[in-house]
This record gives structure tokens, sequence and C-alpha cells, in this order.
């Protein structure tokens, strides 16, 4: 019996062009694409399988002019072993006789990744995917501009961290196909960053096959499908998914795709996993359609009215007003209403805890920057709103005073993934972003009283000594951002060099642990979406994370008639080597996706030692050099020179390490990469500055 939804590709019309909140589109949905599948009414067939078990046959009806009821067209196939210990198992194996027109679950897979919206598939392949190559060689062939754009990736790390980048920027999922249990391990930290980082991405691996005597299509062929058979893949990364399911069947394939996106896209985003047999992805289906406007994300709530009152009132009357947050600029029209939000309660300052987005303006005297759950303004503020922020301060290194009023506000408020989490909330919501401050704001706007309260003397006192204090501290920075005596320079030399020479709406993707507070202050991101910051704790997300971000910004504006953004990667020497780049040069350069690469050569790891110094700061280790606590990499290795041995040849590479030279290379390096060339260059940067 055929699944009732099979029928539906004519009411599926009703896709709906949806827009983000930011009022940027996200989605070409399948209205706005033609579909090309002859219609809703083709067979399922299996010609050459007499073995296909009852729960895989559908009876004949007409034939689509798409499949093909006789054994095959195309040349006999002739079965290479890639091992010695393969041997051919079962006559009735259809492997050799499958029509390169067949409908089958893989094929449907992409067909629901598209008309979901998933333009890109980045992919690392394997004797499991088959099937999956078939489908990608019809797909281009016949439904060429209503297909995924295929991206090769020579290692799953730099894959999953391409399509999170990518969905950091525009909230639109990408997907990621691996190999097996090996393909998903090698995404390795990649999970991790898009689960901290709230990144919404559907990986797919297949399943070695689950038949061994060619039973049915896809039935093991090889050596390695006994060993890459284990006994529950998905839970390899499924603690660090919103939803992580087996493909049992390729019949519901289109739903079970679009149920692992909805929760991928549902608050709070991010990755989700799927895996099928070799079978089922083999297996032939009817062509069907769903209707796609019925698998929008859950949508979030705002606060209820009497907290928006009670906040409102709270931070009309604070002394000392103080918002964190780390998330709240993934929706892009969130930072502009933090500002107004900081005009309207004079002396608000907010800070950013480097969550992932650029959430509030270094333009506004309520700007604080980004720290680390370390900053004086959690100390001494009367009261705190925490926005849709994991980790608003450092117990042990700096807390809130014992009066303090908090609030928080989180689309995860419990977090619900970390064993220990709390912090002294008097209040905890689960709302949106926007959709609370809009209400608090509006509140604010309309009652006299609090009008009252928030305008007059007392109000203008506390917004001039916020100027004061936003000067203070930007002089602070641009003292810290001079070169050194000596004629080298600092992170903070060289970012505030970039800022002044970058196009002014850069994107900057972020990975450079210990000197990501000097990077945020130099560059003072002003721009919702510019800065994005991997957040995550696994090292390596930048150099995958700034392809996808500058592919996303190229697609978006193509989309419009218009040119990406320059998109910027600025990572420390220890990650720039996490980042696989023999892998994400070759990828740069394969498919034109050129970046300016900084590399901050500090020698080695010295978050180490910061963390050792936390615990022992007069141990054994505190006296001891970098060589000694195995934290140098000396010799230096030639990151530059990596890179454009990845890229073939074609790649701008330069080391800069006396300040007079610095701001010519990175002049010649935008140029290069205005031009189309990638660039890196690697910097030597002092400590501390
Ligand atoms: C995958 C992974 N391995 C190891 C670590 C532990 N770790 C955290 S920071 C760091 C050093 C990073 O070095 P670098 O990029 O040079 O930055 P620096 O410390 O010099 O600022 C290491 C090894 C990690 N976070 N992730
Ligand atoms: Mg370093």
């Amino acid at each position: 019996m055929a699944p009732l939804l099979r029928h539906a590709a004519a009411a599926a019309g009703t896709g709906v062009n949806r827009v983000s909140r930011a009022g940027a589109p996200r989605f070409l949905s399948s209205s706005n694409r033609p579909r090309d599948d002859g219609g809703s009414s083709s067979t399922l067939i299996n010609p050459g399988n007499a073995a296909l078990p009852p729960s895989q046959s559908v009876p004949l009806v007409s034939p689509s002019p798409l499949l093909n009821t006789t054994t095959t067209t195309s040349p006999p196939t002739t079965t290479t072993p890639s091992h010695p210990a393969v041997t051919q198992t079962h006559p009735s194996s259809t492997a050799a006789v499958a029509s390169p027109k067949m409908y089958t679950t893989s094929f449907a897979f992409f067909e629901a990744l598209w008309d979901a919206g998933v333009e890109h598939v980045f992919v690392n392949l394997g004797s499991d995917h088959p099937s999956i190559i078939e489908a990608m060689v019809k797909g281009a062939r016949e439904k060429k501009g209503q297909f995924p754009r295929i991206i090769t990736c020579p290692n799953e790390m730099v894959a999953m961290s391409m399509a999170d980048g990518y969905a950091r920027l525009t909230n639109n999922p990408q997907a990621v196909i691996v190999h097996v249990d090996v393909g998903t391990q090698g995404l390795g930290a990649a999970v991790h960053n898009a689960s901290a980082g709230r990144a919404p991405v559907l990986v797919f691996a297949g399943i070695s096959p689950i038949t061994q005597e060619g039973e049915l299509r896809g039935s093991r062929t090889e050596f390695i499908h006994w060993i890459q058979d284990v006994p529950d893949q998905k839970q390899i990364v499924a603690q660090y998914c919103r939803y992580a399911a087996e493909l049992k069947t390729g019949v519901n394939v289109k739903q079970m795709v679009n149920r692992a996106l909805q929760f991928a896209r549902s608050a709070p985003q991010g990755p989700v996993y799927l895996c099928g047999s070799r079978e089922v992805m083999e297996m032939e289906i009817e062509p069907y359609a769903i209707k796609q406007d019925q698998w929008e994300p859950v949508e979030l709530g705002g606060l209820p009215s009497s907290a928006v009152r009670k906040i409102a009132e709270v931070l009309a009357g604070a002394r000392e007003p103080l918002l964190v947050t780390g998330y709240a600029g993934r929706n892009q029209a969130v930072p502009g209403l933090l500002v107004e939000l900081a005009n309207t309660v004079k002396g608000l300052r907010v800070m950013d805890t480097g969550g992932s987005d650029m959430c509030f303006p270094a333009d506004h005297p309520g700007w604080l920057g980004l720290r680390y759950g370390v900053e004086d303004a959690v100390r001494t503020a009367d009261t705190i709103v925490v926005l849709d922020c994991d980790v608003p301060w450092i117990t042990t290194q700096c807390k809130p005073r014992e009066d303090a009023r908090i609030f928080h506000i989180d689309v995860d408020p419990l977090k619900q993934v970390m064993p220990l989490y709390y912090i002294p909330a008097q209040h905890r919501y689960r709302a949106d972003a926007q959709t609370s401050i809009e209400q608090i704001m509006a509140v604010l706007k309309s009652d006299e009283a609090l009008k009252a309260q928030l305008t007059g003397e007392e109000s203008d006192r506390r917004w001039a000594a916020l100027q004061e204090s936003y000067k203070q501290r930007l002089e602070t920075i641009a003292v810290r951002s001079q070169p050194l005596e000596n004629g080298e320079f600092g992170t903070s030399h060289l970012c505030a060099k970039l800022r002044d020479i970058c196009p002014k709406d850069t994107i900057w993707a972020i990975e450079a642990v210990t000197n990501t507070l000097f990077v945020h202050d130099s560059l003072q991101p002003t721009l919702p979406g510019q800065w994005i910051n991997c957040g995550g704790g696994g090292l390596g997300w930048s150099g995958g994370g700034s392809l996808g971000i500058k592919l996303a910004t190229e697609h978006e504006a193509q989309l419009k008639g218009g040119k990406g953004k320059f998109v910027v990667q600025i990572v420390g020497d220890g990650t720039f080597l996490f980042s696989v780049p023999g892998s994400v040069y070759w990828i740069s350069k394969r498919y034109n996706i050129p970046v300016l690469t900084i590399v901050l050569n500090n020698k080695g790891w010295n978050a180490p030692r910061k963390s050792l110094l936390l615990v022992h700061p007069d141990g054994l280790g505190s006296q001891a050099t970098n060589k000694e606590i195995n934290i140098s990499f000396d010799p230096v290795p030639d990151y530059a020179g990596i890179a454009k041995a990845a890229a073939g040849g074609d790649l701008f590479a330069a080391k800069v390490d006396k300040a007079a030279d610095l701001e010519r290379v990175l002049k010649e390096a935008i140029e290069a990469v205005q031009g189309g060339q990638t660039a890196v260059v690697d910097c030597k940067v002092a400590m501390g500055c």
C-alpha cells in the first residue's frame, strides 16, 4: 500500500517562500522550483530482484517514463573486488541490472533535501554510497538547477564545518554525507561545535549492508562490510544531535528528512543525524512529494505578560543594568532591538560572551565587547538580563552581587545537554529573544510611569557616564593596538589594521583562542552577522567554517544578482593545524571559494599555559619553558606553505613579523582575495596585546 502522501505532488504547490525574521529570504521552496519528476503516478519496480521481500515490493502500475522496466540499457557492470576476501555471494543480486533511471530512496532523499531548501551537500563518499552516487549522477543530469550542489570534501570535519558556517550565517541548514561509522567519527569535534554553536546541519551516513547473501540490492559485496558493521552507529554522535535516527525504509524517507530538519531548525538549533543501510538506500520506491509547508520548525513564543511587566519595571528602576548574551545575534534583527533597548534604558550595558554571533554593535556606548565571563560590570550590576547565553560569568573568577536581580531568557534555559548548569536567576523563561525584547520595549514605550522614570535628570546623568566609560574603553584599546617599540606587533595592532583596510562589511570567522578578546576589541564589529565565533570547544572549525560562510554569502548575493561579502578567518596557529588545512585549501581552490586567512603565530599553544596558571599559579610549570610543558611549536611550521601546497600552488602565501611590513602585505593579500585567489598570511604576534 502506497503512503497517503505519495500522490500529493499536485497539492504540494502550497509551499511558501519562507522569509527569516531578519527579513532575508531563507529558502526557495518547492513552489519556486519547477519539478520535473514526471508527476506522481509513477511505478515502483525492482526489475531484477526476484528475492525482494513483500515489505519492499509494490505492485506495478502504469510505468513512468522515468522508470525502466527492462533490465538495463547501460553497459554491463563488472565487479572488481576491492579486497581479496570479496566474493560474489548470491545470483539474485541486482547490482549489475539496476536501471540508471530508477527512483530510489537515495534519489528521494536528495529531492527531499532540495525541496526543504538544502542547496549544498558536502560529501565524503565510500562503499555505503553506490545508490547515493547513482542518485547524484541522475540528479545532475535530469534535474539541472533543481538538485543540490555536491561539494567533495576530503575530510569530514571540514565538510561539517562548512555546513556549520553556512548555517550560522543564513540559519539555512545544509547537508553532509559521510561514510558509515568511520566517516561519522571523522566528523570529530565538528559535531560538538555545531551543537554548541546552535548550527542546524543534517548529517547522513550509510550503514554497512544488513544482508550478506544478495537477498536485496545493496547486499554485502566487500570485505569491509563486516568490519564496519557496528551495534549502534548513530550513538557515535547522538548526544550532540537534536535528533538521530535510522532510515528503516525508503517509503517515508522524505518525511524522515523533514522531521530531522524540523529538529535541526527548531530552537535550540543544532545538528541532526540520519543513517540508512545500503539496502534501504537502494530500495526503489514510487516517486512522491510531501507538502513542504507542513514541515516548518516549532515556533517559540515570547514572555508571559506578567514577566514582561516585571522585567520592564526592574530595568527602568535599575541603577546599573546589564544584559549578557551569546547567541541573540543569530537572529540578525536582535542587535538593532538591543540598541533600541539600550537607548531607552539609558545606562544599560551589553556584554557579549562569544557564544557565536555579533549581538551588540561596538559603536554604541553601552558596548562592553566580548568577555569570557570575567568583567567588572558583572560584579557591580544590580540588574542582569541573561539573554540566549550559555556562560554569562565564571563563578570562580567573577560573579554578580548577592542582591542582583537576575532574569534568564533563553531558548534553552535549562541547558538540557549540560549535566552541571545553574545560575542564580530569580526568574527564568524559555522564550524567543526577539519577541521578548519587543514585548519589553512595548511596555517601556507605552507605560507613562515607566517613561517618566526613563527620562529626566538621572537618566541624563547615566547616559553621560556611559559615554565617558565608553570613551575610556576605546582609548585603552587604541593604546593596546599600537605596534611594539621593537618593531613587532601584537594581535590588537594586527586587527586594528585589518579593520582599517578590509571592507566595512567584512564577515569575520574567528577561532583565535587566547587572542579572541584582543581580536574582538580591535575589530569592533558593528553589523549583524558580521562576526561569527566558533563558540564550541572543538578546535579546527574556522577553516571549513570560513569556506561555508563565503559560500553562503556568495550564494545569497547571487540570488539577488549581487556579489558576496569579503570573508576573513582569524585563527590561532595551533588551531590552524587542527582545521585540516590540506583539505580546506584544496576545497577553496577546487570550488573557487576565496577567503583571507590570518594565522596568529605565537609559536604554539598558549591556552594550556593559561589553564595551568589558573590552577597552579606557583606550580612547577609556572616557571617552566613552553618546550618543557609541551606547548611550543618549534621548529615553526610554514602555515602559508601548507595551504599553498594544498591549493596546488595557486594561493597567495605570505609571512609578516614586522609592523612596518604589515599594511603592505595585508593589502596585497586582500587584493589577491578580491581577485579570486585565496590568501594565507602567517603573522608573528607578540603575546599579551
Ligand atoms: C580538538 C581539540 N583538541 C585540543 C583542545 C585543547 N586546546 C584548547 S586551546 C588549545 C591551544 C590552541 O592553540 P592556538 O590555536 O595556537 O591558540 P593559542 O592558545 O596560542 O592562543 C588546545 C590544544 C581543544 N580545545 N580541541
Ligand atoms: Mg598559538
